[in-house]
């Protein structure tokens, strides 16, 4: 049986690797062709009459090229466009037979390639990572029973109850129509209207203005099916389930000052992330952790597992962690893969099964539809990352694009071709659907147990750290405050004060009004024309549970600096050995280490060591690190003092509650040329609050695995 701690090591996922080497083209030693094989004898000049002459229509080698360029963009997805992407392996730690019979979940033996796309929602293809958005976290297994589809986001519930009402939510959190404004941000007026009237948006409303949407990294966020499927064993029992994805590197975000100043430095800087640690084989991994709940439970919650606007507590139900995903090799190519690739959580494996979660079902058909147009035909499995590996037999044929070559004939039953392919057994592997009993009367509408849309926010809200709920006020506030229509804001702080009367007062000072005592009717929108508008009333169940700690990142592990990334800052005549010393200390946890000077090359050491610099003040900033180092050395202080660029490093690294140490002089120049020195009279060894004087690594390493030290928000505010 594979272990649980069994550190990454760097398998290599054969079976995928083979299926799509067999499509690569490197074109090394090769000549240069045209798409016809043609052997291209000048790609530097069009054909011309004359030298000086116009260029000739005759010019096929031109055609060919700038033609096959014109085409070379396809639609963007038209929710998730922005995304980066990593193959790896799914290892399953032991076997979950008793819940289903799902291959690739049954033997511990069996490891399994992967393909997992991350992704933003609202942005365009080429959007900063660091919107305030919901993250998409899409896993494609490639099984021996067919490809699986884990199609997933990093927050666990989700905007609206009903399939019928998604094109709704993403015209209104797009830019807007007239002018196309804002790019990749929820912050304007047709997004917050269409909340305000959306009650049941109010539990993942809380999620997206948390710092879970605001990701240090993809590698250091959860993930979730969001859904409640079902698992089902070879003898047709079934129980529902929940999959989450544990990061091992725990669940860190950064802060929206960051955030936003990210977005100008560094604007891929999550793909940059993704692709670097991968590079470097700091290989991400993420634990696969079920919630099941038996048949018999299906009613005993005080909500509907059937609604994706309601998590699972894990206080009520525990997650059990079953596997492991390793993502450790970087595509090849962006477009063949990561632009190509078609998730679909219509993509099952025997042994996983739908319920009538009424978002999921509407999920259902979209997904098919949406790459017939954005791949541009119905043959888009054939794609080679979108190929399973267990092969693909059926009647089905030609359309655009078909690369494989079918013989014989095509249609089902048949004598001529010995009536292959033949349908598969449930014992042979052949997908059967849970025979769940539906003997209903057709009806448009929606299940009194989906009516309470506050309980689970509030719940949400309860379980946040005192400076979550603070960045989630300041959210709220931002948001808000972009918003031009008076009555949206209004509306809005009616729907927050129904979730914490506090926290709707703390948001209403900022937007200079009050809460309104009574919500402005309509209320709720996703009630039916001929319902009664005015009826409506917030339902609100009183559940015993009023915090969980699974909710907040506060309670996640901190216990790794690995791959942190620390910056030196340094001039000539720099403590060397404290440089050499600390960089070496920190590198030896995982940590990627880079010295920053005024200019690149070597700077000179007082023992006259020649350190390479990796970066000057020109491009990089606080907001690219995790914490930062001034190490001593008095002519090196002397210059850095002098550095306006490097007192306002220091100063944003302290104010977004970064750990710094520093040693000898450094801590000197800290007292006396930051805002540090504003706030804080140290004495040169003390440790406080993630600023670490007395240059001693150990203590620095402490503090970085610690992420952020949020109580330096308190009072303190720092003008960088
Ligand atoms: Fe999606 N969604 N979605 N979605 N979704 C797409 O499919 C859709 C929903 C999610 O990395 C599209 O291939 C509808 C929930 C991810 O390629 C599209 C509804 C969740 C990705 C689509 C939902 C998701 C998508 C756009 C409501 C979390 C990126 C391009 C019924 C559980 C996949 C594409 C990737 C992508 C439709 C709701 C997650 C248009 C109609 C809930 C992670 O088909």
């Amino acid at each position: 049986m594979a272990k649980k701690n069994d550190s990454a090591k760097p398998k290599i996922n054969n079976k995928k690797v083979n299926d799509l080497s067999k499509n690569t083209e490197t074109g090394e030693g090769q000549f240069l062709t045209t798409n016809q094989g043609l052997k291209i004898n000048d790609n530097q000049n069009s054909l011309k009459a004359g030298e000086r002459g116009s260029t000739l229509l005759e010019d096929f080698i031109l055609r060919e090229k700038i033609t096959h360029f014109d085409h070379e963009r396809i639609p963007e997805r038209i929710v998730h466009a922005r995304g980066s992407a990593a193959h790896g392996f799914f290892q399953l730690y032991e076997s979950i037979a008793q819940y289903t019979k799902a291959g690739f979940l049954n033997d511990t033996s069996v490891t399994t390639p992967v393909f997992v796309r991350f992704s933003t929602v609202a942005g365009s293809r080429g959007s900063s990572d660091l919107a305030r958005d919901v993250r998409g976290f899409s896993v494609k297994f490639y099984t021996e029973q067919g490809n699986y589809d884990l199609v997933g986001n990093n927050m666990p519930v989700f905007f609206i109850q009903d399939a019928i009402k998604f094109p709704d939510l993403i015209h209104a959190v797009k830019p807007e129509p007239h002018n196309e404004i804002p790019q990749a941000a929820s912050a304007h007026d047709t997004f917050w209207d269409f909340i305000s009237l959306m009650p049941e948006s109010m539990h993942m409303i809380m999620w997206a203005m948390s710092d879970r949407a605001l990701p240090r990294s993809l590698r250091m966020m959860e993930g979730f099916g969001v859904h409640t499927f079902r698992l089902i064993n070879e003898n047709n029992k079934s129980v529902f389930v929940k999959f989450h994805w544990k990061p091992l590197l725990g669940i860190h975000s950064v802060v929206w000052d960051e955030a936003q100043k990210i977005s100008g430095k560094d604007s891929d800087f999550h793909r940059r992330d993704l692709w670097e640690a991968i590079d470097k084989g700091a290989f991400p991994e993420w634990e696969l952790g079920l919630q099941i709940v038996e048949e018999k439970d299906e009613f005993k919650f005080d909500f509907d597992l059937l609604d994706p606007t309601k998590l699972i507590p894990e206080e009520l139900v525990p997650v059990k962690i079953i596997g492991k995903l390793t993502l450790n090799r970087n595509p090849d190519n962006f477009f063949a893969e990561t632009e190509q690739v078609a998730f679909h959580p219509g993509h099952l494996v025997p042994g996983i099964d739908f319920t009538n979660d009424p978002l999921l079902q509407g999920r259902l058909f979209s997904y098919t539809d949406t790459q017939l147009s954005r791949l541009g035909s119905p043959n888009f499995h054939e794609i080679p990352i979108n190929r399973p590996l267990s092969g693909v037999h059926n009647n089905q044929r030609d359309g655009h694009m078909r690369q494989t070559i079918n013989t014989g004939n095509s249609y089902d039953p048949n004598t001529t071709s010995g009536g292959c392919p033949f349908q598969a057994k449930a014992v042979d592997g052949g997908f059967t659907s849970y025979n769940e009993r539906i003997d209903e009367r057709k009806i448009r509408g929606r299940s009194k147990s989906f009516f309470d849309h506050f309980s689970q926010a509030t719940l949400f809200y309860n379980s946040q750290s005192e400076a979550e709920k603070n960045h989630l006020t300041d959210a709220f506030r931002f948001e808000l405050s972009k918003v031009e229509a008076p009555a949206i804001r209004e509306r809005m702080l009616g729907l927050i004060s129904q979730v914490d009367k506090n926290l709707a007062m703390n948001i209403a000072v900022t937007l200079g009004i009050s809460v309104p005592k009574t919500p402005k009717q309509p209320m709720n929108m996703s009630i039916p024309a001929d319902g009664n508008v005015k009826k409506f009333q917030p339902v609100k169940v009183n559940s015993t549970l009023s915090s969980s700690a699974a909710l907040s990142m506060a309670s996640t592990i901190k216990n790794t600096i690995k791959t942190r990334q620390i910056a030196i800052l340094a001039g000539n005549g720099v403590d060397d050995v404290s440089l050499t010393k600390m960089k070496t200390d920190l590198e030896a946890e995982g940590a990627v280490v880079k010295v920053i000077a005024a200019q690149l090359g070597y700077i000179k050491g007082i023992s006259k060591m020649d350190i390479k610099v990796d970066l000057n003040f020109i491009t990089a900033s606080s907001v690219l690190f995790d914490a930062v180092y001034i190490p001593g050395g008095a002519k090196s202080i002397a210059s850095l003092k002098q550095e306006p660029d490097v007192i306002n490093f220091i100063n944003e690294a302290y104010k977004h509650c970064k750990p710094i140490a520093a040693d000898a002089e450094g801590a000197e120049m800290l007292q006396t040329s930051t805002e540090i020195g504003m706030h804080y009279k140290h004495g040169k060894n003390e440790i406080m609050q993630g600023i670490v004087l007395n240059g001693k690594s150990l203590d620095f390493i402490k503090a970085i695995a610690k992420h952020r030290f949020w109580e330096r928000e308190k009072g303190n505010k720092i003008p960088a």
